[in-house]
């Protein structure tokens, strides 16, 4: 292959036990979102439309769906012969099959596949992340920074600074101190984990890591304060936009909601930078005589017989005759059966709610319910 000068490591193998039922049988970059996609057509997506053609993506938990779904890359017009995705999974590098330990030893793992394409700079990603973001402008930061990390960064609430990388800077975006999810943040400056590294440090500092004992190999944690340790020139890249980690059953509901309404907070209808997906042919939806859709989307192949309100509707999702849906997500193929009425929810996908139950609560003090995918609610009952 020949030098590129930037390529991307897509980090995509986390297992996402915190979105409960709907990780079930896929991992967090697979699930789906927003009617027709899944989560990592956003990081495919940017990547795209930043130019950046040489994607490697590690997955591990459950990655069956994503690696049919990904496919040879060319929904999102990332299947060129010379780069394009590649899936990247544990046991193609090791013998006895184990699992990449941190982040850091995931990249470890397949620095086969950077040398392979000699990269400068190397751009590390999640899969797990929902935004629009131009990398080649971190890039063109980073080169005038001559720096040797960039880390992209976004002020965030200081009653959820504890559950990110937090970060202290000078006047000249130099880094000062990072601290992993700190207890007690001193600061609301997050890093977005979105890292762009010359590629030989890069490669000398995870090779030093590896063979470090009392390192749990992950970028966080021990690459990102050793490199500060060692006096490296880290530089942040500020954005400004719209950027969930939707690591959560209520963050999934609350960033779904965020695409409806007349001026939703995240756009997906913007076409200088499209979000592309691989989702299946299907027929049109198909709104009946007495179905009725309000501020939702509506997705190829869905049926609507019933009521809709403020709630999105993925492919395939089906609601009967006065059935009622509102302030909700229904993933791919699931079924409100007639009379069912369901509110402030989740379905999995293939889910069925069966005729004439009560789903979920107004009170937005309860949580959000939930049903996992291929689950049948009110059976027999
Ligand atoms: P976390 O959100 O805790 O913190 P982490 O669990 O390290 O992120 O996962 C990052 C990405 O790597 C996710 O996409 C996940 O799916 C994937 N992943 C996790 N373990 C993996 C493994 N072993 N192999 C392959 N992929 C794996 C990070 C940073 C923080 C920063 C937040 C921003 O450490 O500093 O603030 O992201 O969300
Ligand atoms: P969550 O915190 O909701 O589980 P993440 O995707 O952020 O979601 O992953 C969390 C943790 O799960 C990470 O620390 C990651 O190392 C770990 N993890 C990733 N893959 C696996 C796996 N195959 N088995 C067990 N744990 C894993």
């Amino acid at each position: 292959m020949s030098k590129k000068e930037c390529i991307a490591m897509l980090l995509a193998g986390g297992q996402g036990s915190r979105l409960g039922a709907l990780t079930s049988n896929v991992a967090k970059p697979a699930v789906s979102f927003g009617g027709k996609f899944r989560i990592i057509d956003f990081a495919l997506s940017n990547c795209a439309n930043s130019g950046v053609s040489t994607v490697g993506v590690l997955t591990q938990y459950r990655p069956y769906l994503l690696h049919s779904y990904i496919g040879t890359g060319e929904a999102w017009n990332l299947d060129e012969r010379d780069g394009g995705v590649s899936i990247l999974p544990p046991y193609a590098t090791q013998t006895g099959g184990a699992w990449y330990e941190g982040t850091a030893d995931a990249v470890t793992q397949n620095l086969g596949y950077i040398d392979q394409n000699d990269p400068e700079y190397v751009l590390i990603l999640s899969g797990d992340q929902l935004y629009r973001m131009d990398y080649g402008k971190m890039l063109e930061n980073h080169k005038r920074h001559n720096a040797d990390l960039t880390i992209a960064v976004m002020p965030v609430p200081w009653e959820e600074a504890s559950r990110f990388g937090i970060i202290t800077q000078d006047d000249d975006e130099r880094i000062l101190k990072f601290t992993e999810k700190p207890k007690k943040p001193d600061s609301n400056l997050a890093s977005m984990g979105i890292y762009i590294f010359n590629a030989d440090l890069l490669e000398s500092s995870l090779k030093e890591d590896a063979v470090d004992q009392t390192s749990e190999h992950d970028f966080g944690k021990n690459i990102i304060p050793k490199l500060l340790a060692d006096g490296k020139r880290l530089y942040t890249y500020e954005f400004s936009g719209f950027w969930r980690d939707v690591g959560t059953i209520s963050s999934y509901h609350e960033t779904s909601m965020d695409l409806l309404g007349p001026n939703p907070a995240f756009d997906l209808y913007s076409e200088d930078f499209p979000i592309m997906s691989n989702a299946s042919t299907r027929p049109p939806a198909f709104v009946g005589r007495d179905g009725d859709v309000d501020d939702c989307l509506v997705a190829n192949g869905v049926q609507v017989y019933g009521k809709a309100k403020h709630s999105i509707l993925s492919v395939d999702a089906y609601v009967g005759e006065h059935a009622t849906v509102v302030d909700s997500v229904l993933l791919p193929g699931a079924v409100v059966k007639n009379g069912a009425h369901v509110v402030r929810a989740i379905l999995g996908e293939n889910s069925v709610v069966e005729e004439n139950v009560n789903l979920g609560s107004v009170d937005s003090t309860k949580d959000t319910a939930v049903i996992g995918n291929d689950v049948v609610v009110g059976k027999g009952e």
